[in-house]
C-alpha cells in the first residue's frame, strides 16, 4: 500500500509551503501532533503557557514581519484563550491567524471532549474563518487564511481543523497534489494590495497642504506596517510639514527630529488647519478628531487601507490605499512644484518654540535622581542605557502599564521604525511578554527591551519561563509600585465595610519578589532601588543578551490612578 499521510501531517506541510516560519501555540489534543510535524519540516514552534500570551505574540509578528503571524491552540478553552489574541489583532489590524484543533464532525451537539462550536465562537474577532470539513480541503484553507490575514485592512483570521480530519489519511501522492492545486489557486487569487489611487485626490492634497498656514502630518501603526518610513521623510522634508506620531508610530522618523510636534502635541493638534493622517486611525487615541482637542475647522486629509475608514469618519477628503503607495504618488507630485515651509514660517517656528519648552521642563524633572525611585528617575536611566547600547537596528522596546506606559512613551527615545510595541488600540494588559518574544524571535539579532507596570507584566509573568527556555535576549524591567497604578488610595470613608481588612482592589503584595521568579527557572534577576544597582543591572543584562528580569523598586505613591486616563476612570 502507498504510504499514508494523516491531516496533522498535511496541514504542516501546507504552512511550511505557503511560508509560514514560525509558530506560537499550545499544544495538546488534537493538535500536538500538527505542531511537532511542523518543526520537522523547518518551522519554528515557540510553546507557551498561555494562549493569550501566544495570540499576542502572532499578533506582533505579524506587525513586525508583515506577514502574518500563526498560532496553534487546542478546542474549547485553548481556542478560547486564543481569542484574547486574535481580538486584540483586530483591534491593532495586524495580520494574525489562530488555528485551533475541534471535537469530531460526528460528536458535535453531544457533549464531546472540549466541544466548542469555534467558528461561532470567532466570528466577532475575524475577518475570515473557515473549518476543513475533509483532509482534502487543508491546504486550500491553509492558503486562504493566510491570504486573508494580509490582505486588504490585515486583521485576525481563523482556521478549524476538527480532530476526525485530523486523523484522515491520503497517499502521499495525493497530498502532493492537492498541495500543488492548493498553490496555483493561491496565485490565480492573490489580491492585490496597490488600489488606483485617484489622480485628482493626490491633486487636492497638495492643492491643500500647500495652502494651509498651520498644516500637520499625523501617523501611525498603519503606516509602520507599511514601511512607509522612507516615503514619510522624503515627505516631511520636501515639505517641512511638522509630524504628530500615534504611540506606536513613533520611530518612523526619529523622535528627535527637527520637526517632531509631539513636545508640542496640544498646539499642534489643537491649531492646524490642515492635517493629513496617514495609517492611523481617528479613534480616541486621536481623541476622534474633533473639537476641543481638535479645532473645529480642521480639514483631514485621510489616507487609510480600508474604504471603510473612510465611510466611517468622513474626513474632507479621503484617499484609500496603502500607505506607502500614496506617499510615493504624493512625493512624485509634489517634485514638480516644490513648496517647504522653512525653519522661520511662523507655525513651525511656533510648533518648535512650544517643543523645545516643553522638552526643557521635562529634562529638568528627569535630571533629578528621585530615590525611593518616583517613574521619571528610573526612566531616564532605561531611556539612556537604550541610546547608549545603541546598534543598528536599535533594540525594539516593549511597554505596557498605566504610568509606567505613559511616562514611557513620553520619555523613551524611538529612533527607528517599528521598535514600539505597546497596550495598543485597546490598551490590552497582558500584551508585554508575548510581545517581547514575537520580537525576539522575529529579529534574533535585536536586543528587546519591556518597560512593565507590575500589573501589566503579571497578566503573563510565567511566560518568563518561555524567553528561559528559548534562551531570548529580552530584559524585562518591572516597575514594582505594588499595584494597579501603585499603592493603596481609598479614602477614610472608601475602607469600611466587613471586609475593610482587604487590601485594596489595586493593591499587590508589596516588594513582591519578581526577580526571583525568573531565577527560580534559571534567568538572571535582579532587585534595584538606587540610579546606580539600575545602571548596573541594565549595562550588564543588556550585555550578556540572555533573558533578565530587572524588579525596580518605585515609590508606590509616585503614580496617578489611570495614569493619563484619569478622566475616563
Ligand atoms: C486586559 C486588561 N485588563 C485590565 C485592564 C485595566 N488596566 C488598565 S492599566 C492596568 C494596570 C496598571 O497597573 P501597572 O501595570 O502596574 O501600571 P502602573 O500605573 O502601576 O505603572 C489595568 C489592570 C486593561 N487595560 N486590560
Ligand atoms: C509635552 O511633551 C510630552 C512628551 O512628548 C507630551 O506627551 C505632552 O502632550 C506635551 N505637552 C503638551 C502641552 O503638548
Ligand atoms: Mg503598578
Amino acid at each position: 500500500m502507498a504510504e499514508q499521510i494523516d491531516g496533522n501531517v498535511l496541514a504542516a506541510k501546507s504552512l511550511a509551503q505557503f511560508g509560514v516560519q514560525h509558530m506560537f501555540g499550545v499544544v495538546g489534543i488534537p493538535v500536538t501532533s500538527l505542531a511537532t510535524r511542523a518543526v520537522s519540516l523547518g518551522i519554528r514552534f515557540i510553546a507557551f503557557h498561555n494562549e493569550q500570551s501566544a495570540g499576542y505574540a502572532a499578533s506582533a509578528y505579524g506587525y513586525l514581519t508583515s506577514r502574518p503571524g500563526v498560532f496553534l491552540t487546542v478546542s474549547g478553552p485553548g481556542c478560547v484563550h486564543g481569542l484574547a489574541g486574535l481580538s486584540n489583532a483586530g483591534a491593532n489590524t495586524w495580520p494574525t491567524v489562530m488555528i485551533s484543533g475541534s471535537s469530531n464532525q460526528n460528536d458535535v451537539g453531544r457533549g464531546d471532549f472540549q466541544e466548542l462550536d469555534q467558528i461561532e465562537a470567532v466570528k466577532p474577532f475575524t475577518k475570515f474563518a473557515v473549518k476543513a470539513t475533509h483532509i482534502s480541503q487543508i491546504p486550500n484553507c491553509v492558503a486562504q487564511v493566510l491570504d486573508h490575514a494580509v490582505s486588504g485592512r490585515p486583521g485576525g483570521c481563523y482556521l478549524d481543523l476538527p480532530t476526525d480530519v485530523l486523523h484522515q489519511k491520503v497517499s502521499q501522492s495525493e497530498a502532493e497534489s492537492l498541495l500543488i492545486e492548493a498553490k496555483a489557486l493561491a496565485e490565480k487569487n492573490k489580491k492585490n494590495n496597490r488600489a488606483n489611487v485617484e489622480a485628482s485626490k493626490i491633486e487636492q492634497a497638495i492643492s491643500l497642504l500647500r495652502h494651509a498656514e498651520r498644516p500637520l502630518i499625523v501617523f501611525g501603526k498603519g503606516a509602520a506596517y507599511a514601511r512607509a518610513e522612507d516615503e514619510l521623510k522624503k515627505l516631511v522634508e520636501k515639505t517641512g510639514i511638522p509630524f504628530l506620531p500615534t504611540p506606536m508610530g513613533k520611530g518612523l522618523l526619529p523622535d528627535d527630529h527637527s520637526l517632531a510636534a509631539s513636545a508640542a502635541r496640544s498646539l499642534a493638534i489643537g491649531k492646524c488647519d490642515v492635517a493629513v493622517v496617514i495609517g492611523a486611525r481617528l479613534n480616541w487615541l486621536l481623541h476622534f478628531g474633533e473639537p476641543p482637542k481638535w479645532s473645529k475647522d480642521v480639514k483631514f486629509i485621510l489616507v487609510d487601507v480600508s474604504s471603510e475608514e473612510i465611510e466611517l469618519r468622513k474626513p474632507f477628503l479621503g484617499i484609500v490605499g496603502d500607505a506607502k503607495q500614496v506617499l510615493e504618488i504624493l512625493n512624485k507630485e509634489i517634485k514638480d512644484d516644490p513648496f517647504c515651509l522653512g525653519s522661520t514660517h511662523p507655525w513651525v517656528d511656533a510648533i518648535s518654540k512650544k517643543s523645545k519648552e516643553n522638552a526643557s521642563k521635562m529634562e529638568a524633572q528627569l535630571a533629578k535622581d528621585v530615590v525611593p525611585f518616583n517613574f521619571l528617575t528610573p526612566m531616564r536611566i532605561i531611556r539612556d542605557a537604550i541610546l547608549e547600547f545603541g546598534g543598528s537596528p536599535a533594540p525594539v522596546v516593549v511597554s505596557e502599564g498605566a504610568n509606567t506606559m505613559d511616562v514611557g512613551r513620553a520619555v523613551l527615545v524611538q529612533k527607528e521604525p517599528r521598535t514600539r510595541l505597546d497596550a495598543g488600540t485597546w490598551g490590552t494588559m497582558g500584551v508585554g511578554l508575548g510581545y517581547c518574544i514575537a520580537a525576539a524571535v522575529a529579529y534574533p539579532d535585536r536586543l528587546v527591551v519591556a518597560v512593565e507596570g507590575d500589573s501589566g507584566y503579571g497578566f503573563s509573568a510565567m511566560e518568563v519561563e518561555t524567553l528561559v527556555r528559548y534562551q531570548l535576549p529580552v530584559v524585562a524591567i518591572v516597575f514594582n509600585n505594588g499595584g494597579v497604578y501603585g499603592g493603596d488610595r481609598r479614602s477614610a470613608e472608601e475602607i469600611n465595610g466587613p471586609h475593610k481588612e482587604d487590601p485594596a482592589p489595586t493593591s499587590f503584595v508589596p516588594n513582591a519578589g519578581y526577580h526571583t521568579m525568573m531565577e527560580a527557572f534559571g534567568g538572571k534577576g535582579y532587585l534595584v532601588g538606587t540610579p546606580d544597582e539600575l545602571k548596573s543591572a541594565l549595562s550588564e543584562s543588556f550585555f550578556a543578551r540572555k533573558p533578565a528580569v530587572i524588579n525596580v523598586v518605585i515609590d508606590p505613591y509616585a503614580g496617578s490612578e489611570s495614569g493619563r486616563l484619569q478622566h475616563k476612570n
